[in-house]
C-alpha cells in the first residue's frame, strides 16, 4: 500500500516534471523570458489606480485614438528630406514599431509634392477618356458601383534608402527605412472598368494624374493596367486617409510609390508615353555612364531587421538572453520565398522563418530566434529571396552597376552594429 502510494505520487510528480521538461524543450530556442521574470514582483497589478474609479464614458473618443503611452510611435520628418517646405515633403514611418504586415492608417508613412489636398467627395470627378470606345466622367458613387477588391500590398518610395548611396545618413531606421508603409486596400481592377468602357487596340499606355496642385502625372505601360492595377478607396477598412490621397488613388502593386497617383482626376490611354516632368527630371536612375534608366517601375526585393535596430537597441539585454531577432522583407516582382540572416555583415547566412501571412507584392515578416551573449560584437545583415528568381544584391555589387550618383531603387542588404554592450548603429559593409 505504502509503496504503492509513494509510487503515485512519484508518477505524479513524474508527471509534472516531465510536463516541465517538455515544455521547456517546446520553448527553448524560441523564448526563455521566464528565467529573467520573477513570482514575487511587488509591482504585480494589486488594486491598481485605474481599477479603483470609473473608466471613461465608452462613447468619449467616438473615434478611436492609441494608448496615452504609446505617445512616442510617430511619423517622423527632417529637414533632410524637406529641402525646407514641410509641405513638399515626406513623413516616414516607424517600421521598427510595426507589428505584422499592416500598417495602421495614421502611422502610414506620406510623401507629397505640393501638401495635402482635402477632396470634397460630393465634388469628386474621375475623367477616363482617350483611347477607349466609351469616355466617361464618373462620380464617387458611380465607380463604386463597380465589383471591388480587396488586396494586400506595399507602397514604397523608390527614394527609400536613397540617402544611403555613399555611406550610412541616418543612425535610426524609420529615416533609413521608413519610406513605406504597407495596407490592405479596397478598390476596383482598372481592367473590369475597361472591360466596360472598351480599351482600343492602338492603346498601349495609361497617363494617371492627380487634382493636388502637383498635378503630379505619371504613364504606365498597358500591360501592368491590365495585370494588377487598381483604383481605390478603401485602406484597412475604412475611407484613405486624406495623406493617402482621399478619395481615390492609383494603386500599382510592387512599382514605384511616385506612380499611384493620389487625389486621382484623370486616366488618358494613349499610343505612346508622355514624358511628365515626374518621369523625366526626376524618377530616373542615373548611372555612372552619364545616362539615366528611364521608366523604372517594379521596387525590387529587399529586406530589414526591424529589431534590433538603432531604435531599439539590446542594451537592456543579460548574457544568454533568448531574444527574437525580426525583420522585414518585400518584393515588388513577387512574393518572397525566403529571407536568411547573417551575424558578420555578410559572409556567412543562415535561414530566418517567414511569419505569418506571405503574400505577393507585401510586406513579409521574418524572424529568427537567437541567444545573446553580452560582450559579442555583431554585424547583423538580413538578405531577401523572391518568387521571380531575384536576391538582395551586396553593396559592392550594386554599385558596381549604378554607382553611387542615383537616388532611386536601392535595394543592397543593410546591416546594423551590434556593440559590446548592446547598442546599435546604421553601418555598411564594404568587401
Ligand atoms: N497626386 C499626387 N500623387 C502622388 C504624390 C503627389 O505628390 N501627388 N506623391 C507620390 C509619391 S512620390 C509617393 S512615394 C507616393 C506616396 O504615397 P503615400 O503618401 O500614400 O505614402 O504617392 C505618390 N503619389
Ligand atoms: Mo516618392
Amino acid at each position: 500500500m505504502d509503496n504503492k502510494k509513494s509510487n503515485q505520487e512519484i508518477d505524479r510528480r513524474d508527471f509534472f516534471r516531465k510536463t516541465a521538461a517538455m515544455s521547456v524543450t517546446a520553448i527553448a530556442g524560441t523564448s526563455l523570458v521566464s528565467s529573467n521574470a520573477r513570482a514575487d514582483d511587488p509591482a504585480i497589478m494589486h488594486h491598481p489606480s485605474w481599477g479603483q474609479k470609473w473608466g471613461d464614458p465608452v462613447t468619449k473618443n467616438r473615434y478611436g485614438v492609441p494608448s496615452k503611452y504609446e505617445h512616442n510611435v510617430l511619423r517622423r520628418n527632417t529637414k533632410l528630406l524637406a529641402s525646407g517646405n514641410f509641405r513638399a515633403s515626406i513623413a516616414v514611418t516607424p517600421i521598427q514599431e510595426s507589428m505584422g504586415i499592416i500598417t495602421p492608417n495614421g502611422l502610414f508613412f506620406s510623401r507629397s509634392h505640393g501638401g495635402v489636398a482635402h477632396v470634397d467627395p460630393n465634388e469628386y470627378r474621375l475623367m477616363i477618356h482617350g483611347l477607349v470606345e466609351k469616355p466617361i466622367v464618373l462620380t464617387l458613387e458611380q465607380l463604386k458601383r463597380y465589383p471591388s477588391v480587396t488586396r494586400t500590398h506595399f507602397i514604397e518610395c523608390p527614394a527609400n534608402g536613397g540617402q544611403e548611396w555613399r555611406g550610412p545618413q541616418f543612425n535610426s531606421i524609420q529615416f533609413a527605412k521608413g519610406f513605406m508603409s504597407c495596407a490592405e486596400w479596397t478598390g476596383v481592377y482598372i481592367k473590369t472598368i475597361l472591360e466596360d468602357l472598351g480599351l482600343k487596340d492602338e492603346a498601349n499606355w495609361m497617363l494617371a494624374e492627380g487634382s493636388d496642385n502637383s498635378e503630379m502625372g505619371r504613364s504606365v505601360p498597358i500591360d501592368k493596367i491590365l495585370d494588377d492595377a487598381m483604383i481605390v478607396w478603401g485602406q484597412n477598412g475604412e475611407a484613405l486617409r486624406p495623406e493617402q490621397g482621399y478619395p481615390v488613388r492609383l494603386l500599382l502593386p510592387g512599382w514605384e510609390g511616385n506612380l499611384c497617383v493620389k487625389w486621382l482626376k484623370r486616366l488618358d490611354f494613349s499610343a505612346e508615353p508622355w514624358y511628365a516632368k515626374e518621369e523625366t527630371s526626376k524618377y530616373t536612375a542615373l548611372k555612372p555612364t552619364g545616362k539615366a534608366i528611364q521608366h523604372f517601375y517594379a521596387n525590387e526585393v529587399n529586406s530589414t531587421v526591424t529589431s534590433p535596430s538603432p531604435e531599439i537597441d539590446w542594451s537592456h539585454l543579460k548574457d544568454g538572453d533568448v531574444v527574437e531577432i525580426e525583420g522585414l522583407a518585400w518584393s515588388g516582382m513577387g512574393t518572397i520565398t525566403a529571407v536568411d540572416i547573417s551575424f558578420d555583415g555578410g559572409d556567412n547566412y543562415k535561414a530566418a522563418k517567414l511569419k505569418g501571412l506571405v503574400l505577393p507584392k507585401s510586406w513579409t515578416r521574418w524572424s529568427y530566434m537567437h541567444t545573446y551573449k553580452k560582450g559579442d560584437k555583431l554585424y547583423l545583415t538580413s538578405r531577401a529571396m523572391d518568387d521571380a528568381g531575384y536576391i538582395q544584391p551586396t553593396i559592392d555589387q550594386e554599385v558596381s552597376v549604378m554607382g553611387v550618383e542615383s537616388v532611386y531603387h536601392r535595394n543592397a542588404v543593410e546591416t546594423w552594429e551590434v556593440t559590446e554592450t548592446g547598442e546599435v548603429n546604421h553601418v555598411q559593409i564594404r568587401s
